[in-house]
């Protein structure tokens, strides 16, 4: 089961993490929720910032909003809080009938205290920075002392505290503590203080839940030692004050990741040293057993990193859930590969109009054709948003994406080593093409190829593919698809046999239940299923059938 669920009992009404043999459902009001979330730029924390904020929403159809709540404005002087912005903010989502993911913007954002009181950051002998190997003093807080440590616990669990008073409603569902915690320019803190905790053995349950035998930092973990000691103590950081505010008010809570690149990881300090990177989820688990989830930001525009990241991310200990992702063109198809994996939600970053952009890591300029994809897909999934999370709780799913990137002719795709744009010339039909073992069938999903007959692929220009397939039963898939074609054919268990859609329908759940629309035959189904302008949902009856 997810970690912090063991010990926070809650009412089944209260939001909550719930798992069934290594799959996850986060559920809102006793139902289960797939998130279908848009997450606002940095700085859109003001009651003045929300009417840009709100007409992205809803343009998108999303149902949840991400957005900050900074320390430094529920806290300016220290011991006196001011909670208005969170009730603005409550208040509006409620009329917008959308519900809300809170984050925590408090001793880490981004490595640095930038969201802490001036009372924090001007401090530094009460609130120590991290300290270089050279003895150089870095932006970023030390985790290794207590009195960073209880000044943001004592105003994460205000913050709890009121959510509990003003929120019965359980408009806020779900909250990051912190943001991208973990330090750039060091591997760990060198301080003197620092180096007295790293001279100790390590913790016995680190040892325990790792599996190795006592010793120094150094002795147990080699050159790993620095990063992992930074990790741990940074973990251990966040899971207290995770749950003191648990104790106040038990929301799921998780935390986001500055990613290092899978295949070209450079060294810690180059990425975010300390942060639950993929080389360090293990250490996090032990370090943090209140923290519900660990959450990837996805800006790897590639197809080959962005998915390899969520198979990363998607364990038996881990619910996928995308907590940020890039708002640009390529990303948006990834939505599939997220849900395939059973993910919690999606959640773009930057959908607001505060006229902000944070190109190249998103999209360039903020506009309907930057709005439109995620809102095609939004719009399908919102109509069964409950349904989906219930079906990807019990169910095998799958998801495709559009595995050949697409560049314009005058720039590269940024951020994107792990695409090879060498052989692009040379792409062939089974570059586009790719198959799936169900069990008895085998799917198939192709991009960019005519409507009618078996016409190789040749991809869409730009790559904008995708497909999700979920097992109803032995021979009955639900099938939403976007820009792609989905065929069936047997798997080797029923290799001779003669087969065919039995019946394909198109329809959408209510209530829990499937409503019939129409089938789907004639050009719609005899080449396989064609999706082309915008998503469908089909329930898929294959069968076989006897010549003899
Ligand atoms: C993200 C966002 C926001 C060479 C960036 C991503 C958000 C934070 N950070 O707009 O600041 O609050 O979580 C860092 C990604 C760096 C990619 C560098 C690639």
């Amino acid at each position: 089961s997810v970690s912090g669920m063991a010990s926070a009992k809650v009412d089944d009404d209260f939001p909550q993490i719930i798992s069934n043999n290594g799959r996850y459902a986060l559920l809102v009001d006793s139902k289960p929720y797939l998130l279908l979330a848009a997450q606002t730029n940095n700085s859109a924390n003001y009651p003045a910032a929300l009417p840009d904020v709100w007409p992205v929403v809803e343009q998108m159809h999303a149902n949840t909003l991400v957005i900050p709540v900074a320390w430094e404005q529920v806290e300016p002087d220290e011991g006196k809080f001011d909670f208005s912005f969170v009730d603005t903010l409550i208040a509006q989502a409620r009329e917008k009938q959308v519900r809300l993911v809170l984050l925590w913007f408090a001793t880490w954002k981004n490595n640095a205290p930038h969201y802490a009181p001036a009372w924090v950051k001007l401090d530094n002998q009460r609130f120590p920075r991290v300290k270089t190997r050279d003895g150089k003093t870095l932006n970023s807080l030390s985790p290794h002392h207590r009195s960073t440590l209880e000044a943001d616990k004592k105003a994460f669990v205000q913050l709890m505290r009121h959510l509990k008073k003003v929120d019965r409603q359980k408009t806020v569902i779900m909250v990051q503590v912190q943001n991208e915690v973990g330090t750039y320019g060091s591997a760990r803190d060198y301080s003197a203080h620092a180096e007295e905790i790293f001279q100790q053995a390590v913790p016995q349950k680190l040892l325990a839940d790792v599996g190795k035998k006592s010793g120094s930092w150094s002795e147990v973990f080699g050159k790993d030692a620095d990063e992992f000691f930074h990790a741990w103590h940074i973990g251990r950081f966040v899971d207290e004050i995770t749950e003191a505010g648990k104790r106040e008010y038990p929301l799921p809570m998780y935390v986001n990741v500055a990613l290092r690149n899978p295949y070209h990881p450079g060294e810690p300090g180059q990425y975010s040293s300390g942060g639950a990177t993929d080389n360090v989820i293990h250490i996090w688990k032990s370090a943090a057993p209140n923290i519900d989830l660990i959450a990837p930001d996805i800006y790897f525009r590639d197809h080959k990193t962005a998915t390899r990241v969520m198979e990363l991310y998607t364990r038996n200990d881990n619910p996928l859930y995308i907590a940020e992702i890039g708002n640009d063109q390529p990303y948006v198809r990834y939505f599939f590969d997220a849900i395939g994996h059973g993910a919690l939600g999606f959640a773009p970053f930057g959908m607001d109009n505060t006229k902000y952009s944070n190109y190249p890591l998103g999209a360039e300029t903020m506009d309907e054709k930057v709005i439109k994809p995620f809102a095609d897909l939004y719009r399908v999934f919102g109509a069964m948003d409950s349904e989906w999370a219930e079906i990807s709780l019990n169910n095998r799913t799958w998801g495709f994406s559009e595995p050949v990137d697409t560049y314009s002719p005058d720039k590269e795709l940024w951020n994107a080593k792990g695409s090879d744009q060498e052989v692009k010339e040379q792409r062939g039909p089974e570059d586009f093409t790719q198959r799936q073992d169900l069990g008895d069938w085998t799917a198939e999903i192709t991009y960019g190829r005519p409507a009618f007959w078996i016409d190789p692929p040749k991809g869409n220009n730009p790559a904008s593919g995708g497909a999700v397939i979920a097992e109803l039963s032995r021979d009955e898939f639900l099938v939403v698809g976007y820009h792609a074609r989905v065929s069936f054919s047997p798997s080797k268990e029923l290799q001779d046999e003669q087969f065919t859609f039995e019946r394909v329908e198109e329809g959408h759940f209510e209530n829990g239940e499937w409503v019939f629309e129409r089938v789907w035959n004639g050009d719609q189904t005899d080449w396989g299923l064609n999706f082309i302008y915008r998503p469908h949902v089909l329930k898929v009856k294959l069968a076989t059938y006897k010549t003899n």
